[in-house]
């Protein structure tokens, strides 16, 4: 049966509310099954993705559900779609970058401002748009969305279903999502920069099991390849470190899960730990973290660009505690920053949207003066 719903440039009808596609077979004529994607070539990856948008780029969900609600409330983000106009508030975003805590992703913020000479208006600040979900935290800057993932693939799990969908709902085309974290090197020493090829779990499969209404489903757990040659070209050859690609391996448990000897309980000795080691490495793990694969296998399954680029806290082929001082860990995690800004200030500069001029919310014109009015201002009690 025919409906009257109008395509809005360029999406197809029914995504905000119409009833129309309440009953299955209407949905479905909307919603074609998509073809299953285990194809292994790039062509057949972007064909993947081209499928799962709509032809203005813009992310298709997976879930015929959704359309037909009333609103959508993002519970963990503290936003909605009957409450807050997201498409206002987010239809500008193209990169949505992540990170484990609301401390480093709030540096973040600040840092891809100055980067990009993104501007607030004079007297404000940047403002936690999820403070009062008392879960993650966001920061939004011009195109890019700075947000914390918390520790584990639960938790990155579920940021990823609300954020998918508030791509959705905003309208954002073609989003392009990282991950900045850090993580054990296996045969790397502390400091290097890893970018993963893709996402394994602690038997080297590469795909996230998602157990379903009592079943499990497995999803892929493929990132995007072009994107890890263009992070890769982007790494300075002057940096005063490594910058590597590999597998990353992605574990439920920091301790036992990631043979650690120095956990609560440990059932196993060194060269058990050390012949699990070897062998993964051998398999073409170069690093182990804790959120990867469902952030992969997730973006994946939504169409999604998507990259991960950690630090290597430490080699784990010699050892297991983290003992680098904190200055040090400090400076190790501004270098997957460092790589992600380049690559986000080169495409905005490609697109012509790179403004330089300035950032937060005060235009400095002498910085010479700007300093010495700063200090006069200080001495003033
Ligand atoms: C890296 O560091 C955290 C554990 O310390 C975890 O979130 C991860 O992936
Ligand atoms: N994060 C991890 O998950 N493992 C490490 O060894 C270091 C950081």
């Amino acid at each position: 049966m025919p409906c009257d719903c109008v395509a809005v440039e360029g999406r197809a009808p029914h995504q905000n509310g119409c009833k129309k596609s309440a009953n299955g077979a209407a949905a479905a004529s909307h919603h074609p099954h998509r073809k299953t994607y285990d194809e292994e070539t790039e062509g057949a990856e972007e064909r993947h993705v081209n499928d799962l948008r709509y032809p203005d780029g813009s992310v298709r969900l997976r879930n015929p559900h959704i359309e037909l609600m009333d609103q959508d409330i993002l519970y963990h983000l503290a936003l909605g779609s009957g409450s807050h106009d997201l498409v206002e508030m987010f239809g500008d975003v193209k990169f949505v970058c992540m990170g484990g805590t609301p401390k480093r992703m709030e540096q973040f913020a600040h840092t891809i401002m100055a980067e990009i000479g993104h501007k607030l208006p004079c007297g404000t600040t940047l403002q936690d748009i999820s403070q009062f979900s008392y879960r993650y935290s966001m920061y939004k800057v011009g195109p890019v969305l700075s947000v914390s993932h918390g520790m584990g693939i639960p938790s990155v799990g579920i940021l990823l279903h609300e954020l998918i969908k508030l791509m959705y709902h905003a309208r954002v085309r073609e989003p392009v999502f990282f991950r900045i974290g850090t993580c054990g090197g296996v045969g790397y020493e502390g400091g290097t920069v890893v970018i993963s090829e893709e996402a394994v779990d602690g038997s080297l499969k590469n795909a996230l099991d998602v157990n379903v209404l009592g079943n499990t489903i497995s999803r892929p757990a493929k990132l995007d390849k072009r994107l890890v040659r263009e992070l890769r070209g982007l790494a300075d050859p002057e940096d005063p470190y490594d910058t590597v690609t590999g597998k990353t391996m992605c574990t439920y448990d920091f301790y036992e899960g990631q043979g650690r000897l120095d956990g609560a309980f440990c059932e196993f000795n060194e060269s058990d730990k050390m012949e699990y080691l070897e062998r993964i490495h051998k398999a073409g793990v170069v690093n182990i973290e804790m959120e990867s694969l469902a952030f992969a296998a997730l973006t994946h399954h939504a169409g999604i660009k998507a990259a991960v680029v950690c630090v290597t806290l430490l080699d784990r082929l010699k050892g297991d505690q983290v003992l680098a001082p904190k200055e040090v860990l400090d400076e190790w995690q501004q270098r997957p920053t460092k790589l992600v800004c380049r690559y986000i200030k080169r495409y905005l500069q490609m697109k012509g949207r790179l403004s330089l001029d300035g950032h937060g919310s005060i235009a400095v014109k002498s910085p010479r003066r700007f300093k010495l009015v700063q200090q006069e201002s200080e001495t003033y009690d």
